[in-house]
């Protein structure tokens, strides 16, 4: 069981622009037609209804959307890269570890995030072609997609969490109502850590998950129960199992709940079903410990069977119910919009002095031109040039003090300013 974990995304890089002459039968100097690379894959973070954990990520921890195909003579663009789409459970919240910002909470299933844009595609040689140009030797190349480290915490165990003392009879209604296999033993703490399982309930379902038990002193630190508190905050309702045959059912119940407030007096807040097992051992008995809680807890509880599944199916659909009401709540609540990661300005840039005779240049567009503009290839630096000077990149140099022989910095490219 994983509540937090990092994985390593990438977008795919864009396929480079090619260097192509229009070819034909009896026409000598063709013109340009290298096509443009295309776009790199983006990648997604996805929630769905049918993945309850973040286990798949255990092992694999590095993604990256596809590639960009090359362009092509003949104006071939290149095919976009595939998109990867990571599937997560309802509940993650995703984090950029470098900076540790929140990029989006995925509440509900089909939320779903972009996290790492695809590099763009480089352009063919058609694209420079100019009246003065008219056949450009360059192309550009791919740019790399975006890259960057995620962490994903997942908020939302379960809809359903099981609670109460070690013994109880947790792991044994987790076995008998959904497709789990928890072991099940005749001493405490059997149960080691949580443990998860899909309850059908007619045509709908819910999660249901078993947790360890709890004893006296949990929420200081004692038993295996403290690691698991958190997780019971991250449960929708939750069903307090007590043992029907024990002494004093109300004083099994107290201590529990007494321990989940000194945790965290929130907790109070979640809903709850109670309910009195092992009911077959003792009928009479059973049906006095359900009313006696009952009285206690000023609501009505339930009395099963997990052993022999008696009113376990009843006990299911109220839960369902529950859940239902607890998931529109969620709905609901101001959430809070999705923040998608906000796309870099395509217009806007900046210059500044870093030191004598260095300079920055930023700005999504102009940085990822220059970047992509393979500067060994003939008449491509005089492109780079050129669209500075179009852009107002050269003026805003000057005016920053930038001198011949200055060096100019682009992301990744560094080149030596010309004036
Ligand atoms: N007769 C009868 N025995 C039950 C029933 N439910 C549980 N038991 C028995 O009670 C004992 C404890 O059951 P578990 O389901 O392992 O209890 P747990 O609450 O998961 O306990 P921990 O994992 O240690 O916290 C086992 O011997 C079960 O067979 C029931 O409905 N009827
Ligand atoms: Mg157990």
């Amino acid at each position: 069981m994983l509540d937090a974990i990092e994985i390593h995304v990438a977008g795919g890089n864009g396929g480079h622009g090619v260097v192509s002459y229009h070819r034909e039968k009896f026409v000598p100097e063709g013109g340009p037609d290298g096509g443009d690379g295309g776009r790199g894959g983006r990648v997604y973070v996805r929630a769905v209804d049918d993945v309850y954990t973040l286990e798949q990520y255990r092992s694999k921890k590095r993604f990256k959307a596809g590639n960009g195909g090359n362009g092509g003579p003949n104006l071939r663009t290149g095919a976009h890269g595939a998109d990867l789409y990571l599937e997560v459970p309802a509940g993650t919240v995703i984090y950029d570890v470098e900076t540790d910002d929140l990029i989006a909470d995925l509440v509900q299933p089909g939320d779903e995030v972009l996290v790492a844009h695809g590099g763009r595609g480089g352009w063919g040689n058609k694209r420079f072609a100019t009246s003065t140009n008219q056949t450009p030797s360059f192309s550009q190349k791919g740019h790399e997609g975006e890259e960057l480290d995620l962490r994903l915490d997942l908020r939302l165990l379960a809809d359903v969490g099981l609670i109460g003392l070690p013994n109880a009879g947790k792991s044994t209604f987790l076995a008998a109502v959904s497709n789990a296999k928890p072991k099940i033993a005749a001493y405490p703490f059997t149960t080691l850590e949580p443990m998860l399982g899909v309850v059908n309930v007619a045509w709908d379902r819910f999660t249901l998950a078993d947790l360890p038990g709890l004893v006296e002193g949990a929420s200081e630190g004692y038993g295996l129960g403290f690691e698991f508190l958190k997780h019971i905050r991250r449960c929708r309702v939750l069903l307090h199992v007590v043992d029907s045959t024990s002494p004093d059912p109300v004083t099994d119940y107290e201590l529990i709940e007494g321990e989940l407030r000194a945790y965290d007096p929130k907790l109070d807040e979640v809903v709850r079903v109670v309910a009195v097992t092992k009911s077959d051992i003792d009928e009479e008995q059973a049906k006095a410990s359900a009313s006696a809680l009952a009285a206690h807890v000023g609501a009505p509880v339930r009395v099963v069977s997990a052993e022999f599944q008696q009113g376990t199916e009843e006990l299911c659909a109220e839960l369902m119910r529950l859940v239902h009401v607890e998931r529109a709540r969620g709905a609901a609540e101001p959430a809070g919009e999705l923040p998608v990661l906000r796309p870099q300005s395509q217009e806007r840039f900046s210059v500044y002095r870093e030191g004598p005779g260095r300079f920055i240049v930023e700005g999504h567009r102009v940085v990822t031109f220059v970047e992509m503009m393979d500067t060994e290839m003939v008449g491509a630096s005089d492109e780079v040039i050129r669209r500075l000077d179009r852009w107002g990149v050269t003026r805003a140099l000057r005016r920053e003090g930038a001198r011949p022989g200055d060096t100019v910095v682009f992301g990744e490219t560094e080149i030596v300013w010309e004036g």
